[in-house]
């Protein structure tokens, strides 16, 4: 089906104070982080969002590739947190992502630390966080956020295992627009939090699959064993090494270990 969201569908659909007050919206893109980089270096307010119905070069952590299709949602938001936010940031988009399919689709979700939205083990959504800082300040940060809703993984074979969609588990197509004005309602939600000074990361981890299991974390210079045992108020894994040494990790990629 074609996608159902357009810049006026958000406007009339949306049921936030700020998360959405200035959307930019285009039909195919190379990634709507580069224009939402660049709307806030030029002063776009916070909130301001940018959705594609498509994108030709999505990204990935690490310079790693999203595959961006139609029927894939992409969505970057426009933020101004504090410093002490700004690393919690991955934790509101996760948090956020996994209630707005669940309460759209009712389909059960979990969260793979770092930042995966996973259905049945399976990725079905990516996350990616970036930021620029002007002296001890932040001066923009973007939350970027891809859901597979009406589209089949298994047409790609670098993803047929490990990913999967809304339409794939539910059996049908679903409403795009659905499921980003619940994302964009969500965001808020948990922004606000943040703002507020309430913590979050006792809901993010009660979501979280991969505590309690023995992981193998691949971080920028190490590759470390251990039991995933907790996060800190920051969303930062607490990793127990076989030598009984707590190991606090901020970025990495997990993958479980026999
Ligand atoms: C992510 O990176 O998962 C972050 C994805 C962020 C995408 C959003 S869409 C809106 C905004 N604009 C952008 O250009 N990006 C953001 P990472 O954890 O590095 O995972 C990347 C890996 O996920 C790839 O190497 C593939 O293995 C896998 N992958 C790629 N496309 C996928 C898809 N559509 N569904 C599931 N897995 C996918």
């Amino acid at each position: 089906m074609p996608s159902d969201i357009s810049r006026e569908a958000i406007l009339q659909g949306l049921n936030t104070r700020f998360i959405g007050n200035n959307v930019l919206y285009y039909q195919s893109i190379p990634s709507t982080m580069d224009i939402a980089k660049q709307a806030a270096k030029e002063g776009a307010s916070e909130g301001t969002i940018i959705v594609a119905e498509k994108q030709t070069k999505g990204k990935g952590r690490l310079g790693r590739t999203w595959i961006n299709p139609q029927g894939v949602i992409a969505l970057s938001v426009i933020l101004r947190p504090t410093m002490d936010d700004l690393l919690r940031l991955t934790m509101v988009a996760s948090l956020a992502t996994s209630l707005a399919i669940e309460k759209a689709t009712g389909l059960y979700t979990t969260i793979k630390w770092p930042n995966d939205v996973l259905i049945k083990g399976k990725k079905v959504s990516g996350i990616l966080t970036q930021s620029a800082l002007k002296k001890q300040y932040v001066d923009w940060a973007v939350i970027g956020i891809g859901i597979n809703v009406n589209f089949d993984p298994n047409s790609y074979p670098e993803i047929a295992y490990s990913a999967t969609s809304i339409s794939n588990e539910l059996g049908r197509e679903f409403s795009e627009l659905k499921i980003l004005l619940h994302l964009l309602y969500e965001i808020e939600t948990y922004y606000t939090s943040l703002l507020k000074g309430h913590p979050i990361h006792e809901e993010w981890q009660s979501r979280l699959e991969t505590l309690g299991k023995h992981v193998r974390v691949k971080t920028e210079k190490d590759i470390l064993e251990g039991l995933a045992e907790s996060v800190d108020a920051d969303g930062a894994l607490l990793l127990r090494l076989e030598n009984g040494i707590l190991m606090c990790i901020t970025a990495g990629d997990v993958t479980l270990h026999a």
